[in-house]
């Protein structure tokens, strides 16, 4: 990539990468010529205090940690670009969405939120989607998620929600998981969390990968023109590979097989050249209509319906370059929600304001001090020119006399400018001190209806399931009964069902009817389907395996952007029919199903014959199965002996596609089995498949 091609952020980071190239030294540049021993008083005698380079390598090792973020703490990042589709200065005096020609660097980090650092990335969580973007007119934040609603509504609730959520304070159990009963004690007593719940119960609270994930400002803020005009505005972020999901017993058992499954996804995409995409749209509101809809506008417990208010797609994320140093970038990047260029402004959502007094407060703790912005990745490509001086870190050098605002002495700069300047939406506002929640904020269960009706009938067993699961491992009854008792006014029929399963008594009578309507686009059914780009799939082979079967399936999934991996008992050759051999490419014993999309098995009798006998093997296909995957067994290998057998009328040794099941039994890997091949991988997976019985 040449210097013309590469963004200024990319370019301005030059200066800070440091490549190991020369002699050892101490911090202050002193060559080093034994790094192994200390020095010492005679060759066993004691550690001298006078050896300043083994106490300087100690004591910068004993101090390489700094505060994890008290949520979010899990993440994984990127930079790209953004280019904005069309003008948008009627709208907004934001100069990067002013036209295709303006093309912006950003970073973007993506999160879980209850776990630590090392928690595995496959939890059930909401997970963090923050951009930040590094604009002509100084650095702006969309800090967002990938669900389009809150837990609570007003900001001072923050922290007893997070103490709920995270490891109970005595025993510090369970790590990253939501399934315990401090949680749903908050919960149960705290209604305003229902529609956010009805989320994290659903499959958005599992995503396949980073790149199959939507992201939302979550809260209203405001584009502003350069005439001062304002209008209400929600960010979406829309995934072009769309929105899928993993199982939930598969995402549980991807956090012990590899638990950077998200983390290493995002990674090796963007080294392959496969770079994850996303497209910004908006859903914008006139002013004059904020009170139009029956819910506040103001709260992020609720969604505009795309039905009511589209969503205007206005630009496009590309990210595709990954960090040098995940320390330096992806721990030190400090997003902050008050990190705004002129034409976006805020609104009143108590969440948000409080939002925009955390995250500085955070960073500068986290960070050691008000220098943090100084940091390559937080610094932006704007020029930056003011009177704030010193502090722990500070890395410029300020040069002359004056460091206040006015000045003579120091020809009156920095100045003030007129132009480009960020001026706030000149909102009235009036009214008397009080602590009290808005009238307008009272409903917390039509948008919870909404949600659940707007499901397809597998994503409402999924959140079924996961109500179940949740409840169940909660001890306290009285904690389950009172979270059954509130999702009675979401649906009856939800709330029987979880009642059901986790033993406690269902509401008798319902308590409130079900509004019966529905918003389709919350649904993931609804999503972008077809593209196999950076699905894996995973072909089990043995010696005696038929080359042509495998190649036949290989080179054109490979060439449709598929990721495909030989799989065999060890590492190394199999042999082929035909004298030939194929090189594994991962040992079956170091993977697991779980960590593919898509399972097949090739022709050869022999080969068919050895896998048969591989207890390994034969779960990887009947737990593929069990999780919806599709699998294609070609030849002799739809003879393979899964105990117990798949439904027979699966294997069914005949040229027949059983597209209801999304398994495929052919005689050859020819062009028709692989076209259904890559059209059932497109598809994600067969939610119409009874599994309930398979015991992988
Ligand atoms: Fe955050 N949040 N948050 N949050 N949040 C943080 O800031 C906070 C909220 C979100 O990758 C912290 O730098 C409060 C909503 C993301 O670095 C902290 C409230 C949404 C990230 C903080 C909220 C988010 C954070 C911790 C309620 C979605 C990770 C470390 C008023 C729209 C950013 C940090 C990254 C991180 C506070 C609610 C998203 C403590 C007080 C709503 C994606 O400042």
């Amino acid at each position: 990539m040449n210097d013309e091609t590469r963004d200024a952020k990319d370019r301005r980071l030059d200066a800070d990468r440091t490549d190991s190239e020369g002699p050892l030294t101490t911090d202050t540049g002193v060559r080093v010529e034994d790094t192994d021993n200390s020095l010492t008083a005679g060759a066993r005698g004691p550690t001298l205090l006078e050896d300043f380079h083994a106490r300087e390598k100690i004591t910068h090792f004993d101090h390489e940690r700094i505060p994890e973020r008290v949520v979010h703490a899990r993440g994984a990042g990127a930079y790209g670009r953004f280019r904005p589709y069309e003008d948008l200065s009627d709208l907004t005096a934001a100069h990067f969405l002013s036209g295709p020609d303006v093309v912006t660097p950003v970073f973007v980090r993506f999160s879980t939120v209850a776990g630590s650092r090392g928690s595995a990335d496959t939890v059930r969580d909401v997970r963090g989607f923050a951009v930040k973007f590094y604009t002509e007119q100084g650095n702006y934040d969309l800090v967002g998620n990938n669900m389009p609603v809150f837990f609570i509504q007003d900001g001072i609730k923050f922290p007893d929600f997070v103490h709920a959520v995270k490891p109970e304070p005595h025993n510090e159990i369970p790590q990253a998981q939501s399934a315990h009963d401090t949680l749903w004690d908050f919960v149960g007593l705290q209604p305003e969390t229902t529609h956010m719940m009805m989320w994290l119960m659903s499959d958005r609270a599992i995503p396949r990968s980073y790149r199959t994930m939507q992201g939302f400002g979550v809260h209203t803020f405001r584009f502003v023109n350069a005439r001062g005009e304002g209008v209400f505005v929600k960010f979406h972020w829309k995934p072009m590979l769309g929105t899928h999901s993993l199982v939930w017993d598969e995402a549980q058992r991807i956090q012990g097989k590899d638990p950077d499954f998200n983390r290493r996804d995002l990674w090796e995409s963007i080294e392959r050249g496969q770079y994850p995409e996303w497209e910004l749209g908006v859903q914008l509101v006139p002013e004059e209509d904020e009170h139009a809809f029956d819910f506040d506008l103001l709260d992020a417990t609720k969604i505009i319906p795309e039905e009511e208010v589209p969503v205007r797609p206005i630009g496009r994320l590309t990210l595709d370059r990954n960090p040098d140093n995940f320390f330096a970038e992806t721990e030190q990047v400090a997003f902050h929600t008050a990190n705004v260029v002129p034409g976006i402004d805020f609104t009143n959502d108590p969440l948000l304001q409080a939002r925009n007094f955390s995250y500085l407060d955070t960073q500068l703790l986290r960070l050691g001090g008000s220098n943090f912005q100084q940091i390559p990745v937080n610094r932006p490509v704007a020029p930056v020119d003011n009177n704030q001086r010193d502090g722990f870190a500070q890395h410029r050098v300020h040069r002359g006399g004056t460091s206040y605002f006015p000045n003579s002495l120091g020809g009156g700069c920095p100045a003030m400018a007129d132009e480009g300047v960020h001026r706030h939406y000149t909102e009235k506002v009036e009214g008397r001190k009080i602590r009290e929640r808005a009238e307008s904020f009272k409903d917390h269960y039509s948008q919870a209806t909404l949600f659940y009706n707007s499901l397809a009938s597998w994503e409402r067993e999924h959140l079924v399931a996961a109500f179940r699961f949740e409840l169940g491992k909660c001890e306290e009854l009285a904690v389950r009964q009172r979270v059954v008792t509130n999702l009675d006014n979401v649906d009856h029929g939800l709330a029987s069902a979880v009642a059901e399963g986790v033993g406690v008594e269902a509401p008798e009578e319902e308590t409130t009817p079900n509004h019966g309507r529905s918003s389709p686009a919350l649904s993931q059914a609804e999503t972008t389907f077809g593209s196999v780009v950076g699905r894996q799939v995973a072909i089990l082979v043995a010696d005696g395996v038929d080359a042509a079967s495998v190649e036949g399936l290989r080179e054109p999934l490979i060439a449709e952007g598929a990721i495909v991996e030989l799989l065999a008992a060890t590492d190394g050759a199999v042999r082929t029919t035909d004298g030939g051999a194929l090189t594994v490419d991962r040992a079956l014993p170091t993977m697991s199903s779980v960590l593919y999309d898509a399972v097949a098995v090739p022709d050869g009798a022999d080969a068919v014959a050895v896998l048969s006998d591989d207890g390994l093997a034969r779960h990887f296909v009947l737990e593929a199965y069990k999780h919806h995957k599709p699998l294609v067994l070609v030849g002799a290998g739809a003879g393979l002996a899964i105990a117990p057998p798949l439904p027979e009328r699966v294997v069914t040794p005949a040229r027949r596609t059983r597209e209801e099941l999304g398994v495929i039994v052919a005689p050859e890997s020819d062009d028709i089995c692989v076209a259904e091949f890559t059209r059932l991988i497109g598809l994600h997976r067969n939610w119409d498949r009874p599994t309930g019985a398979i015991p992988a």
